[in-house]
């Protein structure tokens, strides 16, 4: 058509006359309506746009060649072919608000979230029950004035020893029991040295609490590597055995019940003296004697004592200071209050284990 278009205008002596002119410009209009009727989207109107209008355009083409016409049709051609052109703009305008509003409701209905689907459940983690029973022990001690400190896991051999009157030549220090990690480096066997480090740092009146991971070389069903420890200090004027007795009855009622009784009986640790071991009334028969309790009706769960004026004398207190300490296996504590009856529950990290803490 544009190729036919051009040799009219320039056939000598073959020159269009107006009612051709008008003829000619309308059938580009029936034609290019007819293919804007049958434009569906957004990217056909673009290029409908560029091929109706632009450079390459039949229409285009008559402007271009308009000089090729007699001067009384230019006029004419020119006036037709932009009417044209604006009434095509238009058009393309007014299609391409519809195409737009048309892709934007069917975006809406692609993009529709069913409100009506089921949820998507997401478990929520918790704290490892080790944790839990270290936060709740922690928070039955802080009404009594304590506070809780932290030492390092790797601890040099005078902190974890020396300091608490452990002689070069105990057993607890034989390689068999204690991870060395060089001649004088060990991981820590307890946290006692967290509180040694502590008194060695400030002056009584202190009563503080050391939670956390303690080392021995043991494995077997009821031993650990690692385990968890939980340690008290107080020391201050005047502190007696009662008040240590008044304490651990305190503690024992609120975590295993008002119910609960304790038993003192008379136990050794190199870095208290007088010493003892703890029992609590059993969990499981509540002091009757059952299999768990072996029958007696108690279950141990600490040891404590009077602090050894040999451990106030390595820290440079004078040896005339009073104080007690008692520790106890977090991970006992655990068993006897979820009635847990293996240790290794704790380490596997199965999820249904794990989950009945959550
Ligand atoms: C226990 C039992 C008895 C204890 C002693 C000390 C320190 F540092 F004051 F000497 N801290 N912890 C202690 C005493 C720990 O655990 C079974």
């Amino acid at each position: 058509m544009q190729k036919r278009l051009l040799l009219l205008f320039r056939y000598p002596g073959q020159q269009l006359n107006s009612s051709e002119i008008k003829t000619f410009i309308s059938d580009i209009e029936i034609k290019l309506r007819g293919q804007l009727s049958s434009i569906k989207d957004i990217k056909g109107l673009e290029d409908f746009r560029v091929q109706a209008l632009g450079k390459k355009s039949e229409l285009y083409s008559v402007l271009r060649n308009i000089g090729e016409l007699p001067p009384e049709e230019r006029k004419l051609a020119g006036e037709s072919v932009n009417k044209l052109k604006t009434i095509l703009e238009q058009e393309i305008s007014v299609l391409e608000a519809e195409l737009k509003k048309k892709a934007g409701a069917e975006r809406l209905i692609a993009d529709a979230i069913d409100v009506t689907m089921p949820g998507e459940y997401k478990r929520l983690g918790a704290l490892h029950p080790v944790t839990q029973v270290m936060e709740e022990i922690v928070e039955i001690f802080k009404p009594l004035g304590y506070s809780v400190v932290h030492g390092p896991e790797i601890e040099h051999e005078f902190f974890n020893f020396d300091a608490l009157n452990i002689p070069a030549d105990h057993p607890a220090r034989d390689m068999q029991d204690t991870f060395y990690l060089g001649a004088d480096t060990v991981l820590r066997t307890h946290t006692s040295p967290v509180q040694a480090r502590t008194m060695m740092q400030s002056k009584p009146p202190i009563r503080v609490l050391s939670p956390g991971k303690v080392y021995r070389s043991d494995y077997d069903v009821t031993h650990t590597p690692m385990f968890h420890q939980i340690e008290g200090l107080y020391v201050d004027e005047g502190i007696k055995f009662s008040h240590l007795k008044g304490t651990l009855l305190y503690f024992a009622k609120r975590m295993f019940g008002q119910d609960t009784s304790i038993r003192l009986r008379p136990s050794y640790f190199s870095f208290t003296e007088p010493s003892a071991e703890v029992d609590v009334t059993c969990v499981a028969c509540k002091g009757k004697g059952c299999r768990i309790c072996k029958g007696t009706g108690w279950l141990e769960i600490l040891g404590c004592g009077m602090v050894n004026p040999n451990v106030f004398k390595h820290v440079g207190y004078p040896e005339s200071t009073t104080g007690f300490a008692f520790g106890m296996g977090i991970e006992r504590i655990a068993m006897l209050k979820y009635k847990i009856n293996d240790l290794r529950l704790f380490f596997e990290n199965d999820a249904r284990f794990l989950r009945q803490f959550s």
